[in-house]
């Protein structure tokens, strides 16, 4: 799988820096954001590298549905069956890391604003 040595989560998912990981799979890894917004706040990451997930979808439709599945069973895992999953696609969108990761968010109302 494609790996760009510059990239930050590239390089959590090589060990170079650490990561508070909770899932590692053959596709995916997860681990916790550094900066959470929400009690439980994973954020879903494909091994492969892709700049964010439009790309991904465009390339590598599949990843879509590991992404998900593996944010059911990191939020399950945490005791949620209700969270939020969410995509930053874009600098403006808000996007600060251009490795396609999905943002697993639980614990409180959501209702209100998460990311
Ligand atoms: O989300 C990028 C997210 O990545 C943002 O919520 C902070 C998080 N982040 C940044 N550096 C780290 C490290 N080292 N560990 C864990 N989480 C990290 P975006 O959608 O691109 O704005």
């Amino acid at each position: 799988m494609s790996a760009d040595p510059d990239c930050l989560f590239c390089k959590i998912i090589a060990g170079e820096i650490p990561g508070d990981f909770v899932h590692r799979g053959e596709r995916t890894v997860a681990f916790r954001d550094i900066n959470p917004q929400a009690p439980v706040h994973i954020l879903v990451v494909p091994r492969g590298h892709q700049p964010n997930a439009a790309a991904t979808a465009a390339d590598d439709a599949a990843a879509f549905a590991d992404i998900a599945a593996t944010a059911r069973a990191v939020a399950a895992a945490e005791g949620y069956d209700d969270y939020r999953l969410v995509f930053n696609t874009g600098a403006g969108a808000g996007q600060t890391v251009f490795h396609t990761h999905g943002h697993v968010l639980a614990g409180r109302s959501m209702d209100e604003h998460l990311a």
